[in-house]
């Protein structure tokens, strides 16, 4: 297993983020390897940790003052053994290959796992869609798919959001990829609700990650009523989830952006979401205006180097990492422990560093990992997509129990292969045995392509 790692890094020294998904999986297999000899002699993990392909693209474009600016534009086709590849695209400044590789390779075991006929990939670009106008992020979609149009399609790869990509996104995307291609064709998910979008789609991340920790729950015979929450992100996961947790009786008292975070004893009601939804995707403001609105509240500003995130450092039952990666520490995880903190589910994907993810295990925290946790979002992907070949829609209600269905089935599976491997309780190990071998057992069955 060292030296799959060796290889990995040994080929791209620099992409720090892809080694430590590689290296998450690769550590918890040993039991699954040693009972498969096939997977080691087929060179399954050395094939897996590279990319079927990597398209890497120009993608130049004009702001409203005629200024010309060039980004880049990617995806990564991580692996097509289950399916045509499917996974977000992310539109932040922070997004290069290394990003991209980690995300891609998380999707492949998160994918296997949503009982869904779904290969992984990611893709994304290092444009910033903060502060930009309509016109100028309708420009850059453009662009940007008068690229991407080439390498996917319905058979092939489709894409849908993450990071900076949401609803307005897949819009601009979607109707330039029609007009280039004179078709169509269902090649996004996460489609507006009256041209070919499921309900629940927008929703399912967040309300997926509060239904795995219901599943974790249950298993101690406990609900989440009355429990505290700390959520943090403000976009879709963390909003979503917030509005799951209200639902059902819990108490979420944290959100935050890359500015800082909000801090609300009394807990974020329904009419405060209501606030936060237009703030945040409307008006696309910052988060420290929910404290102006509500007096009694607090913000607090992110300040970098402080070697923790205060956010984490609050009395609470559960936390929902919903941001992005590595926004838990060692330092967070312990805080969390010494909080009271005893469920941990993750919305972002590998929020937790290794450090944290170690501290939640040997402490038995209900710990479930964002290939797991956070399998909602790409899950309600793939009934978007069942519903387009059928052409017919199904209600919130369907769509709601075919998810949280999903969630249950997911969550089972992480428990039972745990436990088949002799680490019961342990989701990471469960998750990470579970995605990789049906993915494996598929690719012995395709051959050496
Ligand atoms: P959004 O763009 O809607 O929201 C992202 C939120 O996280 C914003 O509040 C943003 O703050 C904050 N954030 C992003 N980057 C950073 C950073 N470097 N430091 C601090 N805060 C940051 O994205 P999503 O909610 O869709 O995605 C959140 C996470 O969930 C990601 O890890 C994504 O990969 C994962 N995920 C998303 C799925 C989906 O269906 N959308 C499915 C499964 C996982 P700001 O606006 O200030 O940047
Ligand atoms: O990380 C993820 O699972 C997503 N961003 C959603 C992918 C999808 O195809 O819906």
């Amino acid at each position: 297993m060292s030296e799959v790692l060796d290889i990995v890094k040994g080929r791209d020294p620099y992409q720090k983020e892809f080694h430590q998904a590689v290296e998450e999986v690769v550590t918890s297999l040993e039991p699954v390897m040693s009972k498969h000899p096939e997977y080691r002699s087929q060179k399954i993990l050395e094939r897996l940790v590279e990319p079927e392909r990597v398209i890497e693209f120009r993608v130049p474009w004009m702001d409203d003052k005629n200024e010309i600016h060039v980004n880049r534009g990617y995806r990564v086709e991580m692996n097509s053994a289950l399916g045509p590849y499917k996974g977000g695209l992310r539109f932040h400044p922070s997004v290069n290959l290394s990003t991209l590789k980690f995300l891609g390779f998380e999707q492949v075991f998160k994918n296997a796992l949503t009982t869904l006929p779904m290969g992984g990939g990611k893709g994304g670009s290092d444009f910033d869609p903060k502060g930009k106008s309509d016109a100028e992020v309708m420009r850059f979609c453009q662009n940007f798919m008068a690229e991407l149009h080439r390498h996917i399609g319905l058979h092939t790869d489709i894409p849908a959001g993450d990071i900076g990509v949401g609803g307005r996104e897949i819009g601009y995307l979607f109707g330039m990829y029609k007009k280039m291609r004179n078709e169509f064709t269902p090649i996004l998910t996460g489609k507006g609700l009256n041209w070919g979008g499921s309900l629940i789609r927008t929703e399912a991340t967040g309300y997926g990650s509060v239904y795995f920790a219901e599943n974790m729950l249950e298993t101690r015979n406990e609900t989440l009523e009355g429990k505290t929450c700390l959520v943090s992100g403000s976009g879709n996961v963390a909003v979503f989830t917030v509005e799951k947790l209200i639902e059902l009786g819990a108490k979420a008292v944290t959100l935050s952006d890359s500015s800082g975070y909000i801090y609300d004893e009394e807990g974020i009601d329904h009419e405060k979401l209501e606030f936060i939804k237009d703030l945040k995707f409307v008006r696309r403001g910052r988060i420290s205006e929910y404290t102006e609105r509500y007096k009694g509240t607090h913000f607090t500003a992110t300040v970098s180097g402080m070697g923790y995130n205060p956010l984490w450092d609050h009395k609470a039952d559960c936390a929902f990492p919903s941001a992005t990666q590595n926004e838990v520490n060692g330092k967070d995880a312990l805080n969390l422990l010494n909080n009271g903190v005893y469920v941990v589910s993750e919305g972002a994907n590998m929020p937790s560093t290794p450090e944290a993810v170690d501290i939640f295990v040997e402490n038995n925290l209900l710990y479930g990992p964002g290939k797991a946790a956070n399998a909602g979002g790409v899950s309600t992907s793939g009934l978007e997509l069942t519903q387009n070949s059928i052409r017919l829609y199904w209600t919130r209600e369907e769509v709601d129990s075919k998810l949280r269905n999903i969630m249950k089935q997911i969550h089972q599976n992480c428990l039972d292969t745990a436990e088949a491997f002799g680490q019961p309780g342990n989701y990471v190990v469960g998750a990470n045995i579970a995605g990789f071998k049906k993915v494996a057992d598929a690719m012995i069955d395709q051959g050496v392509v």
